[in-house]
């Protein structure tokens, strides 16, 4: 029956629809909590990581991961756990949950904080580590649902960032891997150069595999914190049923 289907969701209170047309609650990433950090990826798979969906933060060291993580889950100094020695070549996981039916907190996503890149000088050890580790958490994690390009707005995508968005298109299924080019630190740029971030992103993100937002923000401002959860609660959803 054409339009039954509308009528039936708008019609029919929440609570008393089959389980499978409810809509999942969305994340609460205030309840972020840190779970583990690896330097290898075969660690993930020994610590018996839960298997959630995960939303990776990755981009040129400076370019503010982990200022973005810590305005996204409203915590001071999560994310900032990773700046001290030994952690910074390091992936760093923290679970955010949800609000189940009872009103009690279900984990379900893995936020992850991917160490930097574009250091002023590293040995070629480093680097290839570096190289294992991001690239090949990039292109092969199987709960990898979405990506967080965390970019300088004054800067632009620069290769380094390319390298990583090579990466990301040599999954076996890029199309099923959500991209969210954040422009970061707008705060330091007028109105006009903001407009001209992210046509030059909105640019670049044509005719990539993955399917592609594009925001501009500010983590000093607190600026576009509401857009940004909306995009990844969204990218968790559509992870949970992959
Ligand atoms: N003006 C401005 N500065 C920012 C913003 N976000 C972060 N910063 C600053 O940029 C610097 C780097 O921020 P981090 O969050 O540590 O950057 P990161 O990408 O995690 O860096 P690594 O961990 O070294 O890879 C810090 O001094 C932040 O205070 C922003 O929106 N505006
Ligand atoms: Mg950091």
């Amino acid at each position: 029956m054409p339009g039954a289907a509308a009528a039936y969701s708008t019609q029919v209170p929440p609570s008393t629809r089959p389980a499978a047309l409810n809509a999942d609650p969305d994340p609460t990433f205030e309840t972020a909590q840190f779970a583990l950090s690896v330097a290898e990826l075969a660690e993930i798979n020994a610590a018996r990581l839960a298997l959630l969906p995960e939303i990776a933060f990755v981009g040129r060291s400076n370019a503010g991961k982990s200022s973005v993580i810590n305005v996204l889950t409203n915590q001071r100094r999560l994310a900032y756990a990773s700046k001290t020695p030994g952690r910074t070549q390091l992936l760093n996981f923290f679970t955010v949950s949800r609000r189940g039916a009872a009103g009690a907190l279900e984990p379900c996503a893995h936020l992850v904080d991917l160490p930097g890149y574009g250091f002023a000088r590293v040995d070629d050890a480093t680097r290839l580590r570096w190289d294992q580790l991001v690239g090949g958490y990039l292109q092969t994690r199987r709960m990898l649902a979405g990506v967080v390009l965390v970019v300088d707005a004054r800067r632009g995508l620069t290769a380094a960032d390319e390298e990583l968005l090579a990466w990301m298109t040599g999954r076996a299924r890029p199309d099923a891997l959500h991209l969210h080019l954040l422009l970061n630190k707008i705060d330091q740029l007028a109105t006009r150069e903001r407009h001209a971030a992210r046509l030059a992103a909105e640019q670049r993100a044509e005719g990539l595999p993955m399917p592609t937002t594009v925001q501009i923000f500010s983590a000093l401002k607190r600026d576009g914190v509401e857009e940004l959860r909306m995009v990844l609660a969204h990218v968790v959803r559509q992870g949970a049923r992959v």
